[in-house]
């Protein structure tokens, strides 16, 4: 990234960047002390630490875009406009959810903003932004599909499917790899024997790179290569960013070196964009009303959250078995 296009971001830009992912960031550690009283069914995959992906991408989609998410979904699903209440609810299993508590953390979606869920299966978001690319483009609509994925997905035969037919289509796609390094409780180095970048040349499309934990890096990339998508078909953003906590909560972590995670708070993405504000001067008060707003609007979702409904039995049965006559 070049001075000038750090110095093309202004306080505004800059202040909604930072909200973006300190919403994200709130929302996971309010998620974490719900998952950690037991409020929160199943299993949860925070993304602290790597906001800057989500939020830096989002801001070079519309709303009209589409989105694939994986098991660490809940940073795209809110950058892309989920609304809280609809989050919350779906996340504590609740009839009032966006996929009335039937998802949960790893497949809660939202159609309505082009969020086509988050996604239990390493690689199937790939395809499933695959084949939304496909709708846009016979249909004719003026907007690109954009598939999240991890490094473990490295590994996956679908991954060559899917880079293979987007461009042998010309599909408006992009990938989005975000690159931390590890997959589950191992280091992806142990797993994965070629470079994304040496790779994705072979399909004959485009491949960037950027710090993902840096949000002007990731917006000001992102900007330029979802252009491209529009005009011209797929392409291939990687973000290598951090992984600060478990692969999951409740993941003590010891298979990790201390000083890997204690070297993790000086790339924290928030940290990096409180020193961009820093330089424009936006003050210390100014933060702290905009963390006062965002906590205020969490506690009310989680509020309205615990007063909803488990799902009814006999509907939820119906919704997840097909009666079969095997006579
Ligand atoms: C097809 C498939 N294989 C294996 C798993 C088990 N699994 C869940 S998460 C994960 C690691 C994913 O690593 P990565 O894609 O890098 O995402 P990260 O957890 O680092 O965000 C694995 C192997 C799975 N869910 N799906
Ligand atoms: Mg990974």
């Amino acid at each position: 990234m070049t001075s000038s296009h750090r110095a093309a971001l202004g306080e505004n830009q800059m202040l909604k960047l930072y909200a973006d992912m300190l919403l994200i960031r709130r929302v996971e550690e309010r998620l974490g002390r719900l998952f950690a009283d037991g409020e929160v069914p199943g299993f949860i995959h925070l993304s602290i630490g790597q906001e800057a992906v989500p939020v830096g991408v989002m801001s070079a989609l519309t709303a009209d875009d589409t989105i694939a998410s994986t098991h660490r979904g809940h940073g795209h699903a809110i950058a892309k406009g989920m609304p809280l209440d609809g989050f919350f609810a779906e996340l504590l299993g609740c009839e009032q959810g966006l996929c009335r508590g039937r998802g949960g953390s790893m497949h809660v979606a939202d159609l309505s903003i082009g969020m086509l869920g988050a996604n239990g299966i390493v690689g199937a978001g790939l395809s499933i932004a695959l084949g939304s690319a496909l709708a846009h483009q016979r249909l004719r609509r003026n907007a690109i599909a954009v598939a999240f994925f991890g490094d473990g997905a490295l590994g996956e035969g679908l991954l060559h499917e899917c880079l293979n037919l987007a461009s042998l289509w010309r599909l408006p796609l992009l990938f989005v790899c975000e690159n931390n390094g590890w997959s589950e409780f191992s280091p992806s180095a142990g797993q994965i024997t070629f470079r994304l970048a040496d790779l994705v040349p072979a399909y004959g499309i485009p491949y960037v790179a950027s710090d993902g934990n840096d949000v002007v890096a990731v917006s000001t990339k992102a900007a330029d290569i979802v252009a491209h998508v529009r005009r011209e078909g797929p392409a291939v953003l990687e973000c290598f960013t951090t992984r600060m906590r478990g692969h999951y909560e409740g993941d003590a972590q010891k298979y990790r070196d201390p000083a890997e995670l204690e070297a993790l708070a000086a790339r924290d993405p928030i940290r990096i964009a409180k020193e961009y504000l820093r330089r424009l001067d936006v003050g210390e008060e100014r933060l702290q009303d905009l963390l006062t707003d965002i906590d205020c609007r969490i506690e009310a979702a989680v509020a309205a959250a615990r007063a909803g409904s488990a799902p009814d039995f006999e509907t939820a049965k119906a919704d997840t078995y097909t009666p079969v006559d095997l006579h």
